[in-house]
């Protein structure tokens, strides 16, 4: 089968994360209100609606044998103990993917449908890989934006319903001004 497309390279800034002519998507707090634990936190936070992260998404058709490919800027930030993070997702076809990390720290918080969890710390040259079957989200606990460079598979799609209903096992907080991993239950 033979790509739409042809072939082509585009440049990624990597001082900011910019990947450029791709679509940029951008997540306020106002996308994500419910995502965070703190409620009483998200209402007071809300009047200034922060933006929480960018996606520059290059635009490749999104079928099988295709790499789609994105950097994600993840601002620094709280909501409550909770720190700044990515909706998170499973993939609609198990599929693997490639995280490489540019700048900032963070987790990578992952967990599968049978409930098995993993919370990996990963900063400047960190290459994750996230198996078939892992939902995953990032989460930024340093003080600058989190950058990192995204490739997954073309027919791999995005379902957000159950993490969006649910949300993950764990949650990443500031304990005493250091992350901590704590179940999703716990105050
Ligand atoms: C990464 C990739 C993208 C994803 C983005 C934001 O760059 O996994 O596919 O869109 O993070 O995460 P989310 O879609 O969960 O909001
Ligand atoms: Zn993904």
């Amino acid at each position: 089968m033979t790509s739409a497309l042809r072939p082509h390279s585009r440049h990624l800034d990597l001082g900011t994360g910019v990947l450029h002519n791709t679509r940029l998507l951008e997540r306020r707090l106002s996308d994500m209100s419910s995502y965070y634990a703190d409620q009483k936190a998200v209402q007071e936070l809300l009047a200034e609606n922060p933006l929480i992260y960018q996606v520059y998404d290059a635009p490749i058709p999104e079928r099988e044998g295709e790499l789609c490919h994105c950097t994600t800027v993840l601002k620094p930030g709280r909501v409550g103990d909770e720190y700044f993070m990515t909706k998170g997702h499973h993939h609609e076809v198990d599929s693997a993917e490639i995280y490489y990390i540019l700048s900032g720290s963070g987790y990578l918080v992952m967990e599968t449908r049978d409930g098995q969890a993993s919370e990996l710390a990963v900063g400047p040259g960190s290459i994750a890989y996230i198996p078939p079957g892992w939902a995953h989200r990032t989460v930024n606990t340093g003080d600058s934006d989190m950058v990192f460079y995204c490739v997954w598979f073309g027919n791999g799609g995005h379902d957000y319903a159950s993490i969006a209903t649910k949300g993950f096992l764990r949650r990443i907080v500031a304990a005493g001004g250091v992350p901590a991993v704590i179940d999703r239950s716990a105050k």
